[in-house]
């Protein structure tokens, strides 16, 4: 695509967006047919107007899917699933009966059904100097997060991994509580717990391990939770958008059943749409609403793989999911103190793309990350020098790195946070949006290698800090009434680490705005309920107002021209959602995303 069609395409959708909302009224008839909306992927494959057969995700604007299948079918479409949670429907099609599809009634948007791809970090992708040199030592996972032996495990709490399987190995003995198979169109087929790829076991290890064949070494954060594991990713890697949107369709229509409190999405696809139509967004924010926690990794985009440089607006979908809690990934540099963790080069930046969301929430230790490696797996045949062996000599564990591991620690964390919460006699369950919450509001601000604070796109609120959150949780009464204060005990905002203290951060980000201030939680201004509600004497930061004109501290203004920092400059040049931002260049999403998941080796 030329850069004059992508601006005139861009300054079409400008004009649409500045167009005030039209209401239909009257009685003169029917309104006129609108087509569905598409993603830029379905309008490109639309103009090709190939034969080609394509695979895509139908969102009816009906509740009955029964007159639209009959319709597909009629055609002789190949109908591959059904999304009944997201009245959707996945099919395939040829590229030349799009637009016939696009003029059926009931159909409110038609998105790809695009590969999901976990790009691992192998050896070659590091673009850190070789991964940072620091593997996870010891038990000091726990230690990292500021946990110590007596703190919650995670016992009674379940975290489904959406992800290539989890292998039972010995570290996650009689953890894994059930198992689901949905790759390539399987309907949740129950089986035995595999894992031919090795990227699932090693999240699920991080979250749940046990240590018990590296004596406590290499165990995960929440090592008395359970693991649920949904298979979305084959045996190299593979997978589709529909098979993970049946997943977490399941995981919260089996909510109950199967005990699921946290859902971890270690995996993601680039933005192809504004979130309010992603069907893979859409997915996450039911799960959301159905109180179950969603953990996203935020992505490796952070670098443009053919010039090496760090940019912004990488953050993968779902981790682009305003409910999400969508994570960085920290380098811990092998210390219990987090002031010298840094940001992973790799790690996804923000804003979204499409609605410039704030985005990541946070960051969470995912340098170097060492968990069992599943037998026989892809991963650890095709990278024997990321095998790491166990007090036996054997080379049972492996190091990966990413914002994947980053996501599998902030799940075991949660698990950690939703046990203390249920240590009492409360009868409510902490909600999606407390989580995330408190632990933006206790993360730790960080710094580059040279001091420099890091931007909220690249850090969110910063890294994760479990000894503050749980305090936090620990110092509300979650049955007080709403808007009446719910802090019972005093809550101080710091927390010691090694003998260091370190200050919270005491800053939220909250989908579009950034709200700051020591009495966020303190005092009235955050009460219970079903969605955080504002007091009325929210300071809108100190020099943050986001909206249509964004000033940020001195250096972004966001409207007709965009500086970041001294480096980007946001306008003219760029368009939004077509284009990843490095430094002064542009790159199409897709030559990005081809070359990350060439690189990392998962297609
Ligand atoms: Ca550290």
């Amino acid at each position: 695509m030329s850069l004059l069609k992508v601006r005139t395409w861009s300054a079409i959708a400008l004009l649409v967006m500045l167009q005030a909302p039209v209401t239909l009224v009257g009685k003169g008839g029917p309104p006129p047919k609108k087509r569905a909306r598409i993603d830029r992927q379905v309008e490109q494959i639309e103009r090709g107007d190939s034969s080609d057969k394509v695979r895509v995700i139908v969102r009816s604007d009906r509740t009955d899917l029964g007159t639209l299948l009959r319709s597909v079918r009629s055609k002789g479409v190949n109908v591959r699933r059904t999304h009944g949670r997201t009245r959707g429907i996945s099919l395939e099609i040829s590229g030349k009966d799009l637009r016939w599809l696009e003029s059926l009634p009931g159909i409110d948007s038609i998105s790809i059904d695009s590969e999901v791809t976990t790009a691992p970090l192998t050896p070659e992708f590091y673009f850190d100097g070789g991964g940072g040199g620091t593997v996870k030592k010891a038990s000091e996972l726990r230690s990292i997060l500021g946990l110590s032996d007596q703190d919650p495990t995670g016992s009674g709490i379940g975290v489904a991994v959406v992800d290539s399987g989890i292998s039972p190995v010995a570290d996650l003995y009689g953890r894994i509580t059930a198992f689901y198979d949905f790759t390539n169109g399987q309907n949740g087929v129950a089986t035995w717990p595999v894992d031919g790829y090795g990227h699932g076991t090693h999240v699920a290890g991080l979250i749940a391990g046990s240590g018990s064949r590296s004596s406590g070494q290499y165990s995960g954060v929440a090592p008395g939770a359970r693991l649920i594991g949904l298979r979305v990713l084959d045996s190299i890697g593979r997978g589709q958008t529909s098979d993970v949107i049946a997943a977490i369709e399941f995981a919260i229509a089996n909510r109950e059943a199967l005990g699921i409190d946290v859902i971890n999405v270690s995996l993601g696809h680039p933005p192809y749409e504004p979130a309010a139509t992603d069907p893979l967004v859409e997915v996450v924010e039911a799960a959301s609403r159905a109180g179950i926690i969603v953990v996203v990794a935020a992505g490796n985009a952070g670098v443009n793989p053919l010039t090496n440089t760090i940019g912004y607006g990488g953050v993968m979908s779902p981790a682009n999911a305003p409910s999400a809690l969508s994570v960085a990934s920290a380098k811990t540099q092998g210390t219990i103190n987090p002031n010298d963790d840094l940001i992973a080069n790799y790690s996804s930046r923000g804003p979204s793309w499409f609605d410039g969301f704030a985005k990541p929430d946070f960051a969470a230790p995912g340098q170097s990350m060492v968990a069992p490696a599943a037998p026989g797996s892809y991963l650890k045949m095709t990278y024997p020098s990321l095998q790491v062996a166990d007090s036996y000599g054997k080379k049972t564990y492996m190091a990966l790195s990413g914002t994947s591991m980053a996501a599998g620690v902030e799940s075991g964390l949660v698990a950690v946070l939703l046990e203390a919460s249920r240590e009492g006699t409360s009868t409510h369950h902490l909600t999606p949006n407390v989580v995330k919450a408190f632990t933006e509001y206790t993360g730790f601000t960080m710094h580059d290698a040279t001091g420099q604070t890091y931007d909220r796109m690249t850090q969110g609120t910063g890294r994760v800090n479990g000894q503050g959150a749980l305090h936090l949780v620990r110092s509300i009464d979650l049955d007080a009434p709403a808007s009446s204060p719910w802090i019972i005990a005093p809550v101080e905002p710091y927390s010691v680490y090694g003998g260091v203290t370190i200050p919270w951060a005491q800053n939220i980000v909250w989908g579009e705005n950034i709200v700051w201030g020591e009495n966020i939680i303190a005092a009235n201004n955050i009460v219970w309920g079903e969605n955080i509600v504002w007091g009325e004497n929210i300071v809108w930061g100190e020099n943050i107002v986001w909206g249509e004109n964004i000033v940020w501290g001195e250096n972004i203004v966001w409207g007709e021209n965009i500086v970041w920092g001294e480096n980007i400059v946001w306008g003219e040049n760029i368009v939004w959602g077509e284009n990843i931002v490095w430094g002064e260049s542009t790159l199409p999403v897709d030559d990005v995303f081809d070359a990350l998941t060439k690189k990392g080796g998962s297609r």
